[in-house]
């Protein structure tokens, strides 16, 4: 099955194409389609429906979109949707990872509770599929691992003893939010 990944992050679709074995799986670049969706939803699943829906339009082929963040509890669930815009435009990752340490500097260890959820929404002209994942952890002190992107080196699992920037790709999407959400979404696709 030919699907448009409705996204324009490049380590999403990477994801994408690792844990989504059985399709095949063509970027916004490849299928031409040159669009920017305006994020005005404020929720994952809003978001996400809006993204894939207008791909869809676009390129008249079935769109699979992922809108996904952090959520930290001692932030009452910021970045969440705005993770990607988080302290404005001028920012990447990196500075966008300074922030939330900084915003959390005085914010105690049993306190740094936070979450990454992905939604992912697939449109096509046979309907909408969605599929939700989460992923559990806390926010470190200071960014450790080179694998991975955005809120990765500062995403520290106590199960695995390391942060998602220090797992192997097979390791992160084994247990992340986009992992999670993927194989769920495969399984509904399985059962139609
Ligand atoms: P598209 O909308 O084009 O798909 P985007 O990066 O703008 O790309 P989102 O609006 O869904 O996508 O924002 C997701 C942000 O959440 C992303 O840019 C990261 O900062 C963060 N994020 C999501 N998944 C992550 C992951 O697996 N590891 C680290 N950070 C993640």
């Amino acid at each position: 099955m030919k699907i448009i990944a409705a996204t324009k992050n490049k380590n999403k679709l990477r994801e994408f194409g690792e844990i989504l074995k059985g399709f095949e799986i063509i970027s916004q670049e490849e299928a031409g389609i040159d669009i920017d969706v305006e994020e005005t939803g404020t929720t994952f699943e809003e978001n996400s429906r809006l993204k894939a829906e207008a791909i869809f339009k676009a390129a008249g082929i079935p769109a699979i979109a992922d809108d996904s963040g952090l959520c930290v509890d001692a932030l009452d669930g910021a970045p969440g949707v705005y993770s990607a815009r988080y302290g404005g435009e001028g920012l990447d990752d990196e500075g966008r990872v300074q922030l939330l340490l900084k915003n959390m500097e005085n914010v105690p260890d049993e306190k740094r509770t936070a979450r990454f959820v992905c939604v992912i929404t697939m449109v096509s002209s046979g309907g909408v599929i969605t599929a939700k994942g989460e992923c559990e952890g806390v926010i470190n002190h200071a960014p450790k691992g080179e694998n991975g992107f955005g809120y990765d080196p500062v995403f520290y699992m106590k199960e695995y003893g390391k942060t998602t920037a220090e797992m192997s790709p097979d390791e992160k999407n084994a247990v992340s939010h986009r992992g999670k959400a993927l194989k769920i979404f495969e399984e509904k696709v399985k059962g139609l």
